[in-house]
């Protein structure tokens, strides 16, 4: 990964560390631990990061955001905790580690994710109350994990069968690329050119999408997009979308260059 974004990536891993700390001694002890092992577990952090480089392309102050950064880390964490139950996924493990209900129960899983998700709630609102102007969003963040997001994707994805393109690519907007574009879209409602939104909407949207597809090639299973239509078609949307949010980059010129720069480490990752 580029440089400077090793160095964003590791700033915001010492501030959500000092964040879980502060809950130390407040929380169940084992309830904690299930917490704080998945919470820092080896994420890629990617969704603060995007977050954080699309409030500079809007001159937006990070620390104005980095709460609702932290919010959108506790849900994709719970999201990955309860994704791994046996009643979902199933998986034995996660970032090449024993998954949380392997290591702490499933009850115990359960409920770290659900703690996860519930102080992600609790730290936008503490947000929001001390600078309103956030209200907008943070309601998107919460949209766009919920039915009509990311947990509607899901339950998508499992009633799924044999599904149809288009389908299948709705399926993953909602479960992967919702919360992609809302960490693009946070900062955009504490800036004051509007049309600017439009634009970081379909880079969110389109970027969320590579994400999954990038995904989907490393871990190749039986029901993603290039098991169902192959390698090749799955190479050729990558490249139509990169194609896609370049072209709305390129009007912004060297401003969008750390954007553009974060296009290409999704699109060509290792893991
Ligand atoms: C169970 C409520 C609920 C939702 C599940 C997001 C999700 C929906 C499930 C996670 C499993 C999965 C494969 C989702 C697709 C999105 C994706 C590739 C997630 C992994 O995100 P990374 O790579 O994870 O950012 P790290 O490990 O870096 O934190």
């Amino acid at each position: 990964m580029n440089e400077n974004f090793v160095t964003l990536t590791a700033e915001f891993e010492e501030r959500l560390s000092v964040f879980f700390q502060t809950k130390k001694g407040y929380y169940p002890e084992k309830l904690y631990q299930a917490m704080e092992y998945s919470l820092f577990g080896g994420g890629k952090r990617i969704r603060p990061l995007i977050m954080r480089l699309s409030a500079e392309f809007l001159d937006v102050s990070w620390s104005k955001v980095v709460e609702l950064g932290i919010a959108l880390e506790l849900i994709h964490t719970y999201s990955l905790i309860h994704d791994d139950l046996p009643s979902m996924d199933n998986d034995d493990l996660r970032r090449g580690k024993p998954t949380c209900h392997k290591v702490f129960g499933e009850a115990m899983a359960i409920l770290a994710g659900d703690a996860l998700l519930n102080l992600a709630y609790e730290t936008a609102l503490k947000a929001v109350s001390l600078d309103n102007k956030l209200f907008s969003s943070a309601l998107l963040i919460a949209e766009s994990a919920g039915a009509c997001g990311m947990i509607g994707g899901q339950a998508e994805d499992i009633t799924l069968c044999g599904a149809d393109e288009g389908s299948m690519l709705s399926m993953y907007a909602k479960k992967t690329a919702a919360l992609i574009k809302a960490a693009a879209l946070t900062p955009c409602y504490l800036h004051k050119n509007e049309p600017v939104y439009a634009d970081m909407e379909t880079f969110g949207e389109k970027l969320g999408l590579l994400f999954q597809l990038t995904d989907d090639l490393l871990d190749m299973d039986n029901h993603s997009y290039p098991a169902c239509f192959g390698v090749e078609k799955t190479e050729q949307l990558k490249n139509r979308l990169s194609a896609e949010i370049f072209g709305v980059l390129t009007k912004y010129g060297e401003k969008a260059q750390k954007l553009a720069k974060l296009v290409q480490n999704v699109a060509y990752r290792q893991k």
